[in-house]
């Protein structure tokens, strides 16, 4: 977490507001694997980071609430009794979102001022707005003592994202972003929302991110028609969700679905199965076959899946050039974001460079590298 955010939004409330917030920490995330498996009730593999967003919330006694997000340098001003969601891509659709659905659950919240900032740039795939949502309504929940425990809270987070940004998410985002543990990554069974954590320490091998910096328009759109086909092919095989269906029951109804909706949905459930292998794979150490995994889930991502990009299969294939790189893959919705790579810590440096320097020959623009640290969940700072 970084201090300077912290700073930064305390004293820009204090200017504005003239009072001591409460100030609170809510980290993005990344996905060792398991990618699209969590709306269909399967395993996922996220772990919080260092990265995140910074809120200072306070009780207003002006009769109106007020956000303000600092990146964006916009305020917006409110009524509690009046919210109702704004235009697609309207970044505070994600505060009232939150304040709505808190609403819904009858918790009553009075008038209250938010300050935000933020160090995960948009479109990473870093889950930037689960720990926005998560912000708010981890602040809003201490302020007013709503009593909410950690699971009401990421399903108000989920909810918001739902009805008022208009992505169906699933639970991981929140998830990871809410209970994250210092150096661990979770294995999150997403029908029983509970998890096992992992100490990670790859000894001579860590993980990388690389942001290719570019966000696909209709990115959304595609989330969501994703999610309804494996919904729909589940109804089909009379199962609550993939997570319950095996290759052979697919085959069953292979007439029944069009060729590429037979592919994702045999995606979902190879890379479930994958994601449970890795956690074998992590619990004995065994990097190479950990590495083949996270590779095979880039190949269903982009081939079966069908949610990478020309960007994200680049720096892939960049990576299965470098031997010093066990496994890489396009990490959260897709269409853009960033890949994750399981280097050797020796050579990730080098791979880096090698692979920014093609990145930029290739598509004449940056892409970004972040060493990442395994973090806690969502908190007060004191
Ligand atoms: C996005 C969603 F928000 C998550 O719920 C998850 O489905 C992910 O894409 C893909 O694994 O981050």
């Amino acid at each position: 977490m970084s201090a300077t955010l912290i700073k930064d939004v305390k004293s820009k409330f204090l200017d504005t507001f003239g009072e001591e917030p409460l100030l609170v920490f809510s980290p993005g995330r990344i996905n060792i694997i398991g990618e699209h498996t969590d709306y269909n009730d399967g395993f996922v593999f996220p772990a919080a980071v260092d990265k995140g967003i910074a809120a200072a919330i306070q009780k207003s006694d002006t009769g109106s609430c007020c956000a303000y997000a600092v990146d964006k340098e916009s305020k917006v001003e409110f009524e509690l009794d009046k919210i109702k969601p704004q235009h697609e891509g309207a970044w505070v659709n994600y505060v009232f979102g939150v304040v709505a659905e808190i609403q819904n659950r009858n918790k009553v919240i009075g008038d209250f001022n938010i300050v935000f900032k933020g160090d995960i740039p948009g479109g990473a795939g870093m889950s930037s707005s689960a720990a926005l949502e998560n912000s708010v309504v981890f602040g809003l929940n201490e302020l007013f003592e709503l009593g909410l425990s950690k699971h009401e809270m990421i399903l108000i987070s989920q909810k918001a994202e739902h009805n008022y940004v208009g992505v169906k998410c699933g639970i991981m985002d929140q998830y990871a972003s809410m209970f994250g543990i210092k150096n661990n990554a979770l294995h999150l069974d997403c029908r029983t929302v509970e998890s096992k954590p992992y100490e990670i320490d790859f000894k001579d091998h860590q993980l990388m991110l690389i942001n290719t910096n570019v966000k696909h328009s209709l990115s959304d759109s595609a989330y969501n028609d994703r999610r309804s086909a494996c919904e729909s092919i589940s109804e089909l095989l009379g199962v609550k969700a993939l997570r319950d269906a095996t290759e052979a029951d697919l085959e069953t109804i292979i007439d029944k679905v069009t060729p590429a909706n037979y592919q994702k949905a045999l995606y979902v459930i190879q890379e479930n199965a994958r994601t449970l292998k890795a956690a074998k794979a992590i619990e004995d150490g065994d990097l190479e076959t950990l590495g083949k995994l996270i590779y095979q889930s880039h190949d269903g991502l982009s081939n079966q899946y069908k949610v990478s990009c020309d960007e994200l299969d680049f720096l892939v294939e960049q990576a299965k050039k470098n031997k010093h790189v066990l496994g890489a893959r396009m990490m959260g919705g897709g269409f853009g974001g960033c890949t994750i790579n399981l280097v050797a810590k020796n050579e990730a440096k080098a791979f880096a460079e090698t692979a920014s320097k093609a990145y930029l020959k290739k598509f004449d623009k940056e892409c970004s590298v972040y060493f990442i640290e395994l973090s806690q969940g969502t908190h007060v700072v004191k």
